[in-house]
């Protein structure tokens, strides 16, 4: 009996990743979820379209060779099969002029032993993302006699799913902070809303970042979902634009935690970690000032590295602080050229999903205290 597909966590020894493709990708138009992830002052508002060939290719190169490091790691690389996302989609309920890429497949599959469940995102324009990955899913399913292959409840992203004139008269950052802070996002709680890379697994707990792109209402349906692991919604309230916690708190092995320093976990959410020895640390500081362009994401993407084993890990080649401080915290790093690929969806754990790691369900958190993040 073949086992394809099994994954608890993100640090134990890594088989077998799906990593994300550029081709075709289409900066989308403004709709209501996204309008409030473009920063005011960006060169993205307002334009969208096919991304320029050249440097679609210089991306596809780069996550090229990110599978061809990871082959010679001995890690499986299988890669999603891209829609034409230039076109327009409908469904009963809305209407979108294009979808988007299928670079980050992390934002769209979630791991969890042996189900991948594809996630209800809130973004319209990535309502058809997941069937880029659904000839593998077919695959997993023809070879793998226990893989669950899941849909998780698709939102209807109807007019109700979003507050308006969330953002219409131009927010100071000071008042943005304030929103986040007080979990206040663009989403409503009509539905469950959630994108996969909200999601930090660690065993039998899943930390979910409550933002821009999951609500509390999905964090109750992962609780009745998977009754047998716990729930925590934790926020980062230094965050302008909490979307996906890979680039804001990030494991590295068991026990060890690097934290966005300008998005630290607030104290009382703590308590679960402190009482069960896990070291939280600031990350170092990223390398670069500013994004390349055309990206959505923050320099923090210095931070959302790919953790092959509890000694090993893949840092975008140009993040001379991340790497230094990776050393230090006992890790080998493998450098990995990845800044023309940012604008297409992250870095390394954006660009990639897990489909085998090694190891089981691990209690990491068995030391239970008074723990406000619990669901
Ligand atoms: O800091 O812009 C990027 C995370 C992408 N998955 C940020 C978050």
């Amino acid at each position: 009996m073949t086992k394809i597909v099994n994954s608890w966590n993100d640090f134990d020894p890594l088989k077998h990743v799906i990593v994300g493709r550029a081709e075709h990708s289409v900066i989308p138009p403004e709709e209501p979820a996204t309008s409030e992830k473009v920063p005011i002052d960006s060169e993205m508002r307002g334009m969208w379209g096919p991304r320029p060939l050249e440097t679609v290719e210089k991306a596809a190169a780069q996550l090229d060779f990110l599978a061809k490091t990871l082959e010679e790691h001995g890690v499986k690389v299988d890669r999603p099969t891209p829609l034409q996302w230039n076109q327009h989609i409908q469904t009963p309920d809305f209407r979108n002029d294009s979808m988007m890429t299928c670079m980050p497949p992390r934002d769209i599959l979630l791991t969890i032993g042996n189900e991948i469940m594809a996630s209800a995102n809130s973004f319209r324009c990535r309502y058809f993302e997941y069937l880029a990955y659904w000839p593998l899913m077919k695959q997993y399913f023809d070879e793998d006699p226990e893989f669950k292959w899941t849909q998780a409840p698709r939102p209807r992203l109807t007019d109700k799913s979003y507050k308006h004139n969330y953002y219409d008269e131009q927010i100071s950052l000071e008042e943005r902070l304030e929103r986040t802070a007080n979990k206040d996002f663009v989403t409503t709680e009509v539905e469950p809303m959630w994108d996969a890379a909200d999601v930090l697994r660690l065993g039998k707990d899943l930390f979910i970042q409550h933002g821009l792109t999951t609500n509390r209402t999905a964090m109750e349906w992962f609780k009745r979902y998977y009754p047998d692991l716990r729930v925590h919604a934790v926020n980062f309230p230094g965050d302008p634009y909490p979307i996906h916690i890979d680039a804001t708190f990030v494991p590295l092995r068991p026990g060890l935690i690097i934290n966005n320093p300008q998005r630290r976990l607030p104290e009382e959410q703590r308590k679960i970690f402190e009482a069960n020895d896990w070291q939280i640390v600031d990350a170092a500081q990223p390398a670069h000032d500013t994004p390349p362009p055309l990206c959505y994401s923050s320099v923090w993407l210095s931070m959302n590295c790919l953790v092959l084993d509890h000694k090993t890990v893949i840092c975008e080649a140009s993040e001379v602080h991340q790497m230094e401080q990776m050393d230090k915290l006992g890790m080998n790093v493998i450098p990995v050229p990845f800044r023309d690929a940012y604008p297409f969806g992250g870095a390394l754990h954006c660009a990639t999903a897990d489909v085998y790691r090694e190891g089981g369900c691990e209690d990491y958190f068995p030391n239970q205290v008074e723990d406000p993040t619990l669901v």
